[in-house]
């Protein structure tokens, strides 16, 4: 398999993190995005929507993050990060749908602007972000991770731009079970770290 990626994108991080906890091995592909790479026929010929990340798997093309962490636990029968009982598989979607949303205009919009120099209002993003961290904080206060009694890639989704938010100049000190979750995630077997920027709050 082949993973094409960028080692600041957080959307990246989250398929790379998941491949590297169920222990398969991927060659990883890095796209100048700098250069402007992604927007390149070649690429696009694999995402039409030029974004990092994208899976090659022989001839199957896996395109958007939690597409590929569904399309990786269905097809190696990992079903203990995608239970499979309607009322677990629900409950992951919810927070894969929080990451595609909440999470994407929130915490990692408000990185975009300190790493990447977006143009974003940075006290409407860091504002989404802290409503998004308030609401996980109190989902955390009755147990240890978000869908299920173990981790599953509900967690995994979360993780990379909750764990460097900071960098967008969102604090986390208010958020003292976030804290030990995010650290549960960082001592499972295999995690792999998200590059840091020392930007924000993280400088
Ligand atoms: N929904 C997508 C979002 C991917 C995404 O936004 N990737 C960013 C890097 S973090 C990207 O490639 N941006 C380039 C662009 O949109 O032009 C996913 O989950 O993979």
């Amino acid at each position: 398999m082949k993973l094409y990626y960028h080692p600041l994108s957080g959307h990246a991080h989250r398929a790379r993190l998941f491949l590297s906890l169920i222990g398969q091995n991927v060659d990883l592909v890095e796209v100048d995005l700098a250069k402007g790479e992604h927007k390149q026929p070649a690429f696009l010929e694999l995402n039409s929507l030029g974004q990092v990340p994208v899976l090659v798997d022989g001839e199957t093309v896996v395109q958007d993050s939690n597409a590929i962490m569904t399309y990786l636990a269905k097809k190696l029968g990992k079903t203990e990060w995608l239970p499979e009982d309607p009322i677990g598989a629900a409950r992951i979607q919810r927070w894969l749908s929080i990451a595609a949303g909440q999470i994407a205009y929130g915490p990692a919009a408000a990185r975009l602007v300190t790493v990447f120099g977006a143009k974003f209002d940075t006290g409407e993003v860091i504002g989404r972000a802290h409503d998004l961290l308030k609401v996980v904080e109190q989902e955390l206060a009755s147990r240890d991770w978000l869908a299920t009694e173990r981790p599953t890639i509900a967690d995994l989704a979360l993780y990379s731009y909750i764990a460097r938010a900071p960098e967008g100049n969102v604090d986390l000190s208010a958020y003292p079970k976030v804290g030990s979750w995010l650290t549960r995630i960082e001592q499972l077997p295999g995690f792999v770290a998200f590059v840091k920027t020392p930007v924000g709050l993280a400088a």
